[in-house]
């Protein structure tokens, strides 16, 4: 396999416009923000990552300055010359700078990204090439939409409405303390069928176990993150008293964490996001971690925008994700995107994989131009972000 030797990484803080806002428990925010990660190699290849952020420490402690300062102060000069072989050897490299997963995995994504280019692969193939032979990546991965908190039920059921006809066959909603028993009840009135589950991001306590009950009657494939974000604890003492399948998104940032899960029995399905657990190196470990036991895994999202996506699609179509994805079509979040072609969903309720080598995507450079003036106009400090 061919190495290479990196010569430049730049990054550039964007905000994008987002077509639909995804307010959580935790609230929404008015654009889509994220450090996107350009890595120049000795030979003129260039590679893109994803360091997909909220502007606020709300879903995880890290936001888009935080990761500006890791990624610009500590993470680029430590692999500014360096040649590397294979992505998991960034790691070693970079392991000096504790936490920060997000700050990593956008570096360690673009890696991804050149290294496959450098070997004429597509980065789906790339993955595989660094499991154990037989995952052979899909063609296609199945997409799920998420949808956030509405002002009312009626448009509640609207939304979801608009997206099965769009033809998305699992739904997750978000919910919160007054936004979930009476939501569920009347989604499963008008969709008694679809493939449905809650995302809480974190947002009740083991005091409310009688309460999420009842949500068992409503045939959830799982229920996302009840409780706290750093909790694994107390998770494995509400699920034995739920039904419902407890899924881990908030509390899980590596593969140790996944194994400490497992072992109290804290939750039975993964959602696996690259950008939280530091990258793909630390994503193909879950992945393997979840094959070896039987879980249940699919991979999560933070809105990424097609750079981020596109890796996520590859990581996707490996034959260990077994349940779909929140990796929608690119017309849920933006108009346009800054990488050509769009994702869009096919009849089956997939995504292709793309064709082309390395993300397979082509970056529109004047588009984040453009999501770089946005960020620099609506600096986050403004009262525009505290919507
Ligand atoms: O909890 O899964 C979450 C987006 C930002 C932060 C947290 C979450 C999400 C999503 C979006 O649910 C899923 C997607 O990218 O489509
Ligand atoms: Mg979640």
């Amino acid at each position: 396999m061919k190495s290479v030797t990196i010569k430049d990484i730049k990054y550039h803080v964007i905000a994008l416009p987002l077509v639909e806002l995804l307010k959580t428990s935790f609230g929404a925010e008015p654009y889509k923000s994220a450090i996107i990660i350009e890595v120049v190699t000795e030979s003129g290849l260039t590679g893109w990552g994803e360091t997909a952020l909220k502007t606020k420490p709300s879903y995880g402690a890290e936001t888009v300055l935080t990761a500006l300062h890791i990624t610009r102060d500590f993470l680029i000069p430590k692999l500014i010359g360096k040649t590397i072989s294979s992505p998991t050897e960034v790691h070693a490299l970079v392991e000096s700078v504790r936490g920060n997963h997000h700050a990593h995995a956008g570096i360690e994504s673009a890696i991804w990204d050149v290294l496959a280019k450098a070997n004429d692969m597509r980065l789906a193939d790339y993955f595989a090439h660094h499991l154990p032979e037989g995952h052979t990546p899909r063609d296609s991965i199945v997409a799920g939409v998420s949808i956030g908190i509405q002002d009312t039920i009626e448009e509640q059921i609207a939304i979801i409405k608009k997206r099965v006809d769009e033809g998305y066959k699992r739904i997750k909603l978000k919910i919160a303390p007054g936004w979930d028993i009476e939501v569920a009840q009347a989604v499963r009135e008008h969709f008694p069928d679809i493939m449905l589950m809650l995302d809480a991001n974190s947002a009740y306590t083991l005091e409310d176990t009688e309460h999420l009950k009842k949500l068992d009657q409503f045939n959830l494939i799982m229920i996302e993150q009840p409780l706290s974000y750093d909790d694994i604890y107390e998770h494995s003492k509400l699920q034995p008293q739920i039904e419902t399948p407890i899924c881990l998104d908030e509390s899980i940032y590596s593969a140790h964490d996944w194994q400490i899960a497992l072992a109290l029995g804290a939750g039975k399905i993964l959602n696996l996001k690259p950008t939280r657990v530091g990258g793909y190196a630390e994503s193909l470990k879950l992945y393997e971690l979840c094959v070896e036991n039987d879980n249940p895994l699919w991979v999560g999202g933070m809105l990424e925008t097609g750079i981020g996506r596109a890796a996520n699609v590859a990581f996707a179509s490996l034959p260990g994700v077994t349940l779909p994805s929140d990796i929608s079509a690119t017309n849920r979040y933006f108009d346009p995107d800054i990488t050509e072609p769009p994702f869009v969903l096919n009849d089956d309720s997939t995504l292709s994989v793309p064709d082309g080598i390395g993300i397979g995507v082509d970056v529109q450079r004047d588009r984040i131009e453009e999501a770089k003036a946005l960020w620099n106009e609506n600096n986050p400090f403004t009262p525009l972000w505290d919507k």
